[in-house]
């Protein structure tokens, strides 16, 4: 999933395709090196971040996503508004991204429900303005895992189809740096909710994050800008695949997407190996 933040003060890439001319063509390479799904959002999340209004979240989203289905794109819609999701869809887009889980909106639920398009629920607490003092847990993995399967809950009781749900740890969402490692390196736990339509398709949004620029920071302590973080991103990428994530939302995509198919094919060949090995032990004994 390539990122097209239509947004003056997006976390990593802010301004940069803020005109819809500029997301456009952004989108569109996205796609040519290798996303499927390009992921439009008109709402920065970035820590501290104020909200804008509907009006002028429907203003930046609306050509971008219109051009970019024309085009024939998957696109997905990163809002946690009801009203710009179903505009989106409208448009074109095919998935809703809301970083709030439906936690933000009350609509959305029956939104997503009678739209019956994917729908990824991330982990939040809050709103970006004051997310950071919400960072407190006492065990990271099973508040994440409880929270987002008491927001499953919700969902389905609203009329979501559990089929739909993909879940979300939400990095950097209401997580200190040492949160969002402790999440990455237990991905499996997330997919493996204590819920019946459990395990759920996992996305994870590393790329650029906050956690990745303090551990690469430089002798000094300065962390590492946030565009020179994508070799890092790709090495997560390639972990985060290979411990069965169903998506990663990258900004820069030619790497990512190397590296999800390697795990791809290192994955098929473990798994062939401890067949082989488990086959060959019951050779054994027979
Ligand atoms: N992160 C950002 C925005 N949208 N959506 C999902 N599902 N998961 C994320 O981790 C996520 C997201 C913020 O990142 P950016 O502003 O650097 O693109």
């Amino acid at each position: 999933m390539g990122v097209v933040n239509v947004t003056p003060d997006s976390f990593s890439d802010g301004g940069q395709w803020f005109s819809a001319e500029d997301a456009i063509a952004h989108g569109l390479n996205l796609a040519a090196s290798g996303a499927d799904i390009v992921d439009v959002g008109g709402e920065s999340t970035r820590p501290g971040a104020l909200r804008i209004s509907e009006a002028e979240e429907l203003r930046r989203i609306g050509p971008v996503v219109t051009a970019l289905a024309t085009a024939g794109l998957v696109v997905s819609i990163d809002t946690m508004r009801a009203s710009v999701a179903e505009r989106a869809l409208e448009a074109g887009a095919r998935l809703v991204n809301d970083v709030s889980g439906g936690l933000a909106d009350p609509a959305m639920a029956g939104l997503v429900a009678a739209a019956k398009v994917p729908y990824v629920v991330m982990h939040w607490r809050g709103h970006s303005v004051d997310m950071q003092d919400r960072a407190i847990y006492a065990d990271v993995v099973a508040e994440v895992a409880a929270e987002l399967a008491a927001r499953i809950r919700a969902l389905t009781a609203a009329g979501v189809d559990p089929a739909q749900l993909i879940v979300d740890p939400g990095l950097g969402f209401a997580k200190l740096p040492a949160h969002s490692w402790t999440l990455v390196g237990r991905l499996r736990e997330i997919s493996c909710l204590p819920d019946p339509a459990a395990p759920f398709p996992v996305l994870v949004g590393a790329s650029r994050k906050g956690f990745i620029s303090r551990f690469l920071a430089g002798p000094d302590g300065t962390p590492r800008p946030f565009a020179d973080c994508d070799h890092a991103t790709v090495a997560l990428s390639a972990l985060a695949a290979a411990a069965g994530a169903w998506c990663v939302r990258v900004h820069s995509v030619p790497g990512n997407a190397d590296a999800v198919r390697i795990a791809a094919r290192w994955t098929q060949e473990a798994a062939s190996a401890s067949r082989s090995v488990s086959g060959g032990e019951r050779g054994g004994t027979a």
